[in-house]
């Protein structure tokens, strides 16, 4: 079974992941991990931190030779801006003056209380988006893992503020990769553009919404026998846990404002490879399960708490009125959160995948994975007609 941790403040030594449960024997591609890490730091609206950084990989355990050897995987990247604060943010002698005017919306307040800190800065180190750069490498691997048994993901920026795109049915193309803010609707990627130029020059900041996809998926992972293994679950609480994320949708089911059941669902129709689907408004889960349709998620982000303006704020050192405090940050980071979202979404399936097919090794896994399938296959006559059309 998948599962990992992540460690790190965002301006300490470093960032810390651990992925266990891969099998055996899987090549690992640096190249593609460096890729992604490269994909999350970009996107029009990010601040100057992306400067100081460049994300690399460093592999500390798990890997021999290129191949997961079946052990746990320890991943290390180092923050660079850690040498311009180590006075403020060495593990042993970091010290400076407390912050101690919260950012509404921010983890500071509920975070201050909870741990009992009355400066913010240990709040907010571990609070801020920078853990995300971990996720997006234990993601990479996942996704590796994932293409195991034919599961592609992307992802595309759907909205920014006000301006929403077009949307489409399909998996994006690579005009994602073209667009500043990830969005392959052209004239409103320009418009998203302006957008967080005017939120900038205003002291602002903004939200808005990306859609992801798994392309490929199996029909039946997840499951509907008890409330933890329901994938659309799974997804949702993987993509929630993303800093800054409020809601999370699957399938456009109520998302393209759909509230009547004759025209929610996803009817089905005699195919030439057993019953097919017009449409995938379920975002590719029923009951719980993955239904071999696409599987699809909206998610929407609110805009970065902090501002250049600040909104009000009380300090906490006096009770008095404050403007909240003022850290350098980005104006939008939804391109960002849609790269981040596709990591999620690898994890929270990479998760689901390795418990339904197991294996110990890439032979195992595979093995049981075409198993499956031609037992699925050979179910159903609709599936499998005697005149051998499936
Ligand atoms: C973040 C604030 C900014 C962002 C950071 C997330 O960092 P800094 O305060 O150092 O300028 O750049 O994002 C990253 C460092 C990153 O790698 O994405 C926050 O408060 O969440």
């Amino acid at each position: 079974m998948i599962r990992y941790l992540t460690a790190g403040e965002s301006h300490g030594p470093a960032l810390v992941g651990i992925l266990d449960g891969l099998p055996a024997g899987m090549r690992v591609d640096v190249p593609a991990i460096q890729m992604e890490l490269k994909r999350r730091q970009g996107g029009h609206g990010r601040g100057r931190r992306m400067q100081i950084e460049s994300d690399e990989v460093e592999f500390l355990s798990g890997v021999r030779g290129g191949s997961t050897l079946g052990s746990p995987v320890a991943l290390y990247l180092r923050n660079r801006d850690f040498e311009n604060v180590r006075s403020l943010m060495d593990p042993m002698t970091g010290s400076g003056p407390a912050i101690t005017r919260p950012r509404p919306g921010h983890a500071d307040f509920a975070g201050a209380l909870k741990y009992r800190h009355r400066d913010l800065r240990n709040v907010l180190e571990r609070a801020s988006a920078r853990e995300t750069a971990m996720r997006v490498a234990v993601g990479a691997l996942c996704r590796q893992y994932l293409a195991l048994v034919g599961i592609r993901v992307s992802g595309r920026v759907v909205r920014i503020g006000d301006v929403a795109a077009r949307q489409f049915d399909q998996a994006p193309g690579p005009e994602v990769e073209e667009s500043p803010v990830r969005c392959d609707d052209e004239a409103a990627s320009a418009a998203m553009v302006e957008a967080i130029d005017k939120a900038k020059a205003a002291g602002d900041t903004l939200g808005g919404a990306f859609e992801v996809r798994a392309a490929g998926t199996p029909v039946g992972i997840g499951g509907n026998r008890q409330p933890g293994d329901r994938l659309d679950a799974r997804i949702a609480g993987a993509l929630m846990s993303i800093q800054t994320v409020k809601a999370v949708e699957i399938g456009s089911g109520s998302f393209g404002g759909a509230f009547v059941g004759s025209t929610a669902h996803d009817t089905f129709e005699p195919g030439q490879n057993g019953p097919s689907r017009g449409s995938n408004r379920a975002g590719g889960i029923e009951g719980g399960m993955s239904n071999g349709q696409d599987v699809v998620a909206y998610v929407r982000v609110k805009p970065i708490a902090t501002l250049m303006r600040p909104l009000a704020s009380v300090d906490l050192a006096t009770g008095s009125r404050a403007p909240a405090t003022i850290v350098r940050s980005d104006v939008c980071a939804v391109p960002a959160a849609s790269v981040i979202g596709e990591a999620m979404l690898c994890i929270a399936l990479a998760e689901a995948v390795s418990e339904k097919y197991g294996g110990d090794s890439v032979e195992e896994l595979t093995a049981h994975f075409a198993a499956s399938e031609r037992g699925a296959k050979a179910l159903f006559s609709v599936l499998h007609p005697p005149d051998g059309n499936a």
